[in-house]
């Protein structure tokens, strides 16, 4: 409960902990209207009335949720040392982490894809979306943007039909956990809700939202009142894991012999497909906490896994990627200029098992969640704040919980195309980052990408030739050659082997659409999608289907100038059918299609 409560209704200040506070409230005097009536009513414990009293009862519910006294007192230490540029890396050197390296196509990925596979029926999946789009300069919730033009499929509906997939493969029931925020929870439920969640059950779904931390104005940690409320910001997605102690799942998912927590984001449509290697390595070095990690490269906007040491003490951490250039520079003498850096990418894809001493359920017991918080306020030449700051924390921070354990990584790398397509960045800033040689890592490059990453699964086939990318086509200014659309439907295939199985003999030539979509077992043999022409092919769980030997030739899907709505707008594009072969089986049954 907080220790103001009580506070303003007309109980005198002795009776409440009054020390901490009437200290608590005289650093925010400022937020009341009248400070010397309000401490008159709380000295004499008269009942307090009018604007100042609203206030008042702000700062009781955000004290009864967060500890005040704990907040301020965090936020004035930080807020002291980065007012004096001290580096809170300090004293750590880092070194390059040793952890698994996997290439996709290999036989060790194939491996530990299998042991992922078998695993994956015992994992539970919490998705962080409770961040707003600002850097993509889309204003509604990103797991609604579509993963591809092609079928429209959105972020959300892709994760969820994947997770089917592994149920179906696993035959276990798998929970999904949302963290949502208030900027995201009310559209997100909504869009569950209009799509019947996608086809998983209700009770399979729960959902955990962050509330606001209050911003800063300055180094004293004062509060700022805006339009007469104390002005809350996000305190990041590191929340995830006190709403998920305070949410007792884990416990649950513990006691349902669930063995791991898998952690995503909400726009890497290669997030679940990643997994099943990534768990193949974690349980194949039975690790406590296992990053998914790419190869990163200079400068890039994502945190890197050094192993930090001091003194005796050694640990493996996320730094992110605005601290890591002043820890290398400090400590090695050259920033963050190696491209590939040596050290692994963070993908924040995290596997964190649920059991043992050092599992998540204990950790959550013992520590409640509360990741380590970090400022990041920006200056005025006179060090004062360019805007309000406020504590924030770091999902990928959750490894400083533990005290001991196994703590690892595993690099996902794939010749063909980056093993990660976060849509993060708007077409402008994408235009920027490419400058700078990065990722555009934008809606179009991130479609692009998507085509890339299941024409090169498709290859896993035998005999299987994927066309040439059509050649350069600037979108909102952004140069995207774009590959053969290849869109795959989990539950055509999980892992490598099943594509080595189902796949013998598909050419898809260039500016060619190839969908298969849906729950049923496709087979395809001999089958050629011809220059710019498009087959679908659309089963229901229950079919059993085989194509041998299909050549199509038709107007298919043809790429034009975007429509009105946003997600056509955020790529400077939209795909429209002109025409398309579909093989389309709504009866359960065996079936094949010859010439
Ligand atoms: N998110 C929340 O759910 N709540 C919040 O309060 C904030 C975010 P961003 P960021 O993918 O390469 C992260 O903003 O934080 C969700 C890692 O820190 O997209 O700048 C939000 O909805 C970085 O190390 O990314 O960078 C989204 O799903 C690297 O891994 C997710 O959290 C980087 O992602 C990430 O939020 C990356």
């Amino acid at each position: 409960a907080s220790i103001l409560t009580g506070a303003g209704r007309g109980r005198a200040f002795d009776e409440l902990n009054d020390a901490a506070a009437q200290r608590l409230l005289e650093e925010q005097k400022h937020v009341f209207a009248d400070w010397s009536t309000v401490k008159q009513c709380l000295e004499n414990g008269t009942t307090l009335q009018g604007r100042d009293r609203d206030i008042l009862d702000a700062l009781v519910e955000l004290d009864a949720r967060l500890d005040l006294t704990a907040y301020t007192a965090t936020a004035k230490r930080l807020l002291k040392d980065a007012t004096n540029k001290v580096n809170p890396l300090e004293g750590w050197t880092p070194s390059v982490p040793q952890g698994d390296l996997l290439e996709a196509h290999s036989e060790q990925w194939r491996a530990m894809e299998r042991i992922g596979l078998r695993e994956v029926g015992k994992c539970a999946f919490v998705l962080v979306a409770g961040g707003l789009g600002e850097r993509l300069g889309y204003d509604g919730i990103k797991v609604s943007l579509p993963t591809e033009s092609t079928t429209g499929t959105c972020y959300l509906e892709l994760y969820i039909k994947t997770i089917l997939a592994f149920e179906r493969r696993s035959g276990n029931t798998l929970p999904l956990c949302l963290m949502l925020s208030k900027d995201t929870e009310a559209a997100t439920r909504a869009l569950l809700k209009e799509h019947n969640n996608f086809g998983m059950r209700a009770d399979q779904i729960s959902f955990v939202v962050q509330a606001g931390v209050p911003a800063l104005s300055d180094a004293e940690a004062r509060f700022v009142l805006e339009n007469n409320e104390i002005l809350c910001k996000p305190h990041g997605h590191g929340d995830v894991h006190s709403l998920l102690a305070q949410s007792g799942l884990p416990k649950k998912w513990l006691a349902r012999g669930l063995k791991r927590v898998f952690f995503f984001q909400d726009t890497n449509a290669f997030a679940l497909r990643t997994l099943l290697p990534a768990l193949g390595s974690a349980a194949s070095r039975n690790l406590d906490v296992c990053s998914t990690c790419v190869e990163r490269r200079a400068g890039e906007a994502m945190g890197a896994l050094c192993l930090l040491k001091k003194g005796t003490s050694s640990l493996l951490k996320n730094v992110e990627y605005n601290q890591l250039e002043p820890l290398l520079l400090s400590t090695t003498g050259k920033g963050d200029v190696d491209t590939p850096s040596p050290y692994p990418g963070n993908t924040n894809q995290l596997i964190i098992s649920l059991s043992g001493e050092h599992g998540y359920v204990a950790t959550l017991e013992r520590t409640g969640g509360n990741v380590p918080e970090f400022v990041n306020p920006k200056f005025n030449a006179n060090r004062t704040f360019k805007k309000p700051a406020r504590l924030e924390c770091m999902m990928q921070d959750y490894p400083q919980l533990l005290q001991g354990g196994s703590v690892g990584f595993v690099t996902l790398t794939r010749n063909a195309v980056r093993e990660y397509a976060p849509v993060k960045n708007s077409p402008e800033s994408a235009i920027d980052k490419v400058k700078q040689g990065l990722d555009a890592h934008c809606a179009s490059s991130g479609e692009a990408d998507f085509y890339a990453l299941h024409g090169d699964f498709l290859r896993c086939g035998r005999d299987v030739v994927i066309g040439g990318k059509d050649s350069p086509v600037l979108y909102r200014g952004l140069s995207v050659e774009m590959p053969p659309r290849i869109v795959l439907s989990p539950s055509f295939a999980l892992i490598e082997d099943d594509i080595v199985k189902a796949v013998k003999g598909v050419t898809v030539h260039k500016g060619g659409t190839l969908i298969v979509e849906g729950e049923g077992s496709v087979e395809l043999e001999d089958v050629i999608v011809e220059e710019g022409s498009a087959l679908r092919i659309s089963t229901v769980r229950g079919v059993e289907l085989r194509v041998l030997g299909l050549n199509v030739a038709n107007d298919g899907y043809r790429i034009e100038a975007p429509g009105v709505t946003k997600a056509e707008v955020i790529r400077g594009f939209r795909i429209v059918r002109r025409d398309e072969t579909h093989l389309r089986f709504e009866e359960p049954g065996s079936y094949a299609v010859a010439p």
